[in-house]
């Protein structure tokens, strides 16, 4: 660190200071002038078709603007919502890619499909008409599970797909794999259920269109994590906006957790009906709408097996899964089970044949997209479940299977057999570390204690490795991606030399404001307070893919140094005019260019005004001004790892499962902000800790109604169910990115969710249980254990 604001410095959010002034401005908090309010009429079924709309009612009540319905969106020429991966299956056979109307056309395929907007004077009077339409439905049986969904028989989704598949996908060599299981001496193996998620971030959804006529320009102000791809999806596919009259605004966004990367129906309505009645329409999700309309997560069925030789070295692993993908195909839906899963298998092992199959389903439920984590959590889930039944099944100890397997820091770069090369990593140093700062040895003293107390003590054990910041561009467009990943940013310097830093992400919790100003303090050697960091406005950002990932700081902060460089260069040029040097003499350090070996100087400050007010200058060979703009295209992920360890306890007689302790170490290489990489796998964790132990998003099978509807039924996770966490963090740096960073915004969830399963487990072992499935709710602990007492199977419970 070379000031006391740059890199390395842990201090505060600088964006927190209008937050807990409650000064933050949200979508719901803009007011425009005579707008007006939306309200989604939604399917209460989650398969039917829609036989009639009758809108009499509703357009008869006082206040009403408008209704639409999917009809009005056809005829008005609206395009379906896009899907941005399309995922090539085996035998180069193409996903299906059915469409997804903004509004239902003809037929619903969940519970919370929209089928109507109604738009009036006021939030009340929009309500009382959503109340007064009236749909006439056809109910359909319904499926909401993958294996139902893929018997024969089962009711299909869209009539041009029978049999409900949108792809069969699969990667790694099957020969190889299947000629280390015949060598196995032993062959672990699990059947589990990754359990599906709602995000449920702090802000619920919202959106405003609005259509300003003399311009014939559109704006659109949403809950979004990336405005420019919302501005390209939307314009471009559905509304066929040009896209130098769209603007899409997201302002302050309070959370997204991946939830907020899609693009979303609500947002085309808007926007659509903003210019069809001629006035600002705002649309604000309730929190129980949210439930029924934001895209889930999760939600895997698989089975999977590693093969091992007598000594513990593994041979082979083999993972087959049934993904769903929902009613719909969100925005980057196909992608999360296919690309962001089979690749991280390897884990940090050295396994040399890794063969694994992705079917992804449709079911009548809502889209499953990215949620924190994406595809990742659930490829940790699988490997570290397993490599815990190995050990335990071979009578080898958890931490020496680990340690026998992992690979070695001199073995990077490592080419894995599932298509990712890390570039390094250290994940034997994790291992160690965590096992110190948990005091694993010291474990069996705790155990007896709890024992004494009557309760069941488990510890468990993860190591892993992720995958931050997709790249490289080249070749994801090979494997589907409808876009580069690239990311941009633009230093612009007043004459003052205070800058503002404008960035293609998207900050909505993670502190980027202070993060990015960090970076550009230290680059440009200036004060933190001097910097000023704007996005989320397509009018005011060049262009940027945002946030989602773990990519913001790996592959927008490498555009922002790039950015910065080119500032420098710049400067010593006009620097090197002013002190009558040559360029190549100029040196810049600490916000001082200075003539190497002389005392001649000039600060940051006067070359920003020298650029300015060029009165000395030769405009014939250098332009006024300073301020660039860089894009910088990944070459490769970010590869950060971990490894963390969990304590629980349980009590028998309730099957509550408390959390007595975590610890997790973690690699992510450059700190930027040791407090926010902190509070950003705390975050993590406790999403992970919430999977693990008591989220699930339960579809009733008969009907497609979603049970856990509401914060009554579906169980986050609260300060009080969490211990103090142990956060260490390992530098190694990243060798392909100028700040050697490696993203960290998922860690916790990627790692939690098999680090607590694994000490649940282990807790409940002596009664013969070798898996438990998430979330180890108190009704599904208690039921294992009882059964487990009356001498039976201990079956897997219900969450
Ligand atoms: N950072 C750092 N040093 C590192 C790595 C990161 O100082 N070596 C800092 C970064 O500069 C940034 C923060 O940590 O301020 C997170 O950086 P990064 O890992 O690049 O992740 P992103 O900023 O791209 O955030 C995305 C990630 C994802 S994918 C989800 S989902 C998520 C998350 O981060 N959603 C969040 N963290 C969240 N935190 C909050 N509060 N709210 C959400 O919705």
């Amino acid at each position: 660190m070379s000031n006391r604001t740059g890199i390395g410095a842990s201090i505060l959010r600088k964006e927190d200071r209008r937050f807990l002034a409650g000064r933050g401005t949200y979508v719901a908090d803009i007011e425009r002038p005579n707008m007006a309010f939306g309200v989604f009429v939604r399917s209460p079924h989650a398969h039917a078709k829609i036989k009639a709309v009758d809108l009499a009612g509703a357009l008869a009540l006082p206040g009403i603007v408008a209704v639409l319905t999917g009809d009005d969106l056809q005829r008005a020429g609206v395009g379906g919502i896009p899907c941005g991966w399309c995922v090539t299956g085996k035998g180069g056979v193409p996903m299906k890619e059915p469409s997804h109307p903004a509004l239902a056309l003809g037929k619903v395929r969940h519970v919370g499909d929209p089928v109507a907007f109604v738009i009036a004077e006021t939030l009340a009077n929009a309500r009382d008409a959503a109340a007064a339409v009236v749909i006439d439905y056809e109910v359909l049986p319904a499926v909401t599970n993958v294996l139902g969904a893929l018997k024969a028989g089962a009711p299909a989704i869209f009539g041009e797909i029978p049999d409900n598949t949108c792809y069969d996908w699969d990667l790694g060599d099957r020969e190889a794999t299947e000629a280390a299981f015949k060598r196995a001496d032993h062959v672990a193996r699990v059947q589990l259920i990754n359990n599906r998620l709602v995000g449920n971030p702090m802000e619920p959804r919202a959106a405003i269109g609005e259509y300003d006529p003399a311009k014939a320009r559109y704006t659109l102000w949403t809950t979004s994590q990336f405005p420019h791809i919302v501005k390209l999806l939307m314009g471009n596919f559905v509304l066929k906006i040009p896209q130098h009259k769209l603007r899409v605004v997201a302002p302050d966004v309070g959370g997204g957790f991946g939830v907020k990367q899609f693009h979303y129906p609500e947002e085309a309505v808007v926007t659509f009906a903003s210019a069809k009645v001629g006035r600002p329409v705002k649309w604000v999700c309730e929190r129980s709408e949210g439930f029924i309309s934001d895209a889930h997560g999760r939600d895997h069925v698989t089975e999977a097996e590693l093969a091992l030789d007598a000594g513990g070295a593994f041979l082979g692993l083999r993972v087959r899964t049934i993904a769903n993908m929902g009613g719909y195909l969100s925005t980057f839906g196909p992608n999360i089970p296919s690309y962001l899963y089979g690749p991280l298998l390897a884990g940090v092992y050295t396994t040399p044949a890794i063969y694994c199959e992705v079917k992804a389903v449709f079911t009548n439920t809502l889209p499953v997209d990215a949620y924190r984590g994406a595809g990742r959590p659930e490829a940790t889930f699988v490997l570290e479940r397993l490599v815990d039944i190995a050990a335990r099944e071979m009578n080898i100890d958890r931490t020496e299977l680990r340690r026998k397997n992992t690979i070695s820091k001199t073995a990077y770069p490592y080419k894995t057999p599932v298509l990712v090369e890390y570039d390094n990593g250290d994940p034997s140093s994790c291992l160690e570390r965590v096992l110190v700062a948990a005091d694993w040895n010291g474990f069996a003293q705790r155990k007896a204690d709890s024992e004494r107390r009557g309760k069941y003590r488990g510890i468990g054990l993860c190591t892993f490795a992720e995958a931050c910041g997709l790249a490289p561009s080249r070749i994801a467009i090979r494997l589907g991606a409808r876009g580069g990943l690239f990311e941009s940013a633009t230093v612009r310097v007043y004459p003052t030399g205070d800058v503002t830093v404008i960035m293609g992400t998207h900050n909505h919790g993670q502190g980027h404001e202070t993060t990015f100003a960090q970076i550009a303090s230290e680059k440009l050697g200036i004060s933190i307070d001097n910097v000023e960091v704007v996005f989320g406005d397509t009018d005011q950002v060049q262009f940027g893919l945002g946030t989602y990932g773990s990519r913001s700081l790996a592959v927008g902060g490498s555009a922002l140094v790039k950015a910065a460089d080119k500032v420098i260069l710049k400067g010593r040029k006009i620097a090197a005019h002013m002190l009558e040097a040559s360029e190549s003499d100029v040196e810049f350090r600490a916000g001082i260019f200075s003539v190497a070996g002389t005392d001649s100087r000039k600060t940051f400050q006067e070359i920003a005004l020298a650029a300015h007010f060029p009165a000395d200058y030769p405009l014939e060979v250098l332009e006024p001004g300073l301020e660039e703009q860089a894009f910088y295209d990944p070459v490769n992920f970010t590869f950060p790892s971990g490894a963390h360890v969990a304590e629980v306890e349980i009590d028998p007689e309730t099957g509550v499962t408390a959390l007595v302790n975590y610890v997790a170490v973690d690699d992510v290489g450059t700190v930027i902000n040791p407090m926010i990489v902190q509070g950003q796998i705390h975050g993590g964790l406790v999403q992970g800790i919430g999977q693990a132990l008591c989220e699930a998003c339960i579809y009733d099978e008969a009907s497609g109604q979603l049970l856990s509807g509401s914060f009554m039924d579906y169980c986050m996770p609260r300060a009080d169910d969490i211990p103090a966490m142990h956060v260490e963090t390992l530098s190694t740096a990243c060798t392909h990115n100028p700040l050697g960073v490696k993203g960290c915004g998922e860690l916790g969830t990627i790692g939690a969710p098999a680090t607590v399963i694994n000490a649940v487990v282990d807790a409940l072992a002596h009664l013969g249980v070798t898996h438990v499935d998430m979330p180890a709710s108190p009704s599904r602990i208690w039921s294992i254990i009882h059964n487990a007492r009356l001498g039976k199977v201990p079956g897997r419970g219900k969450a």
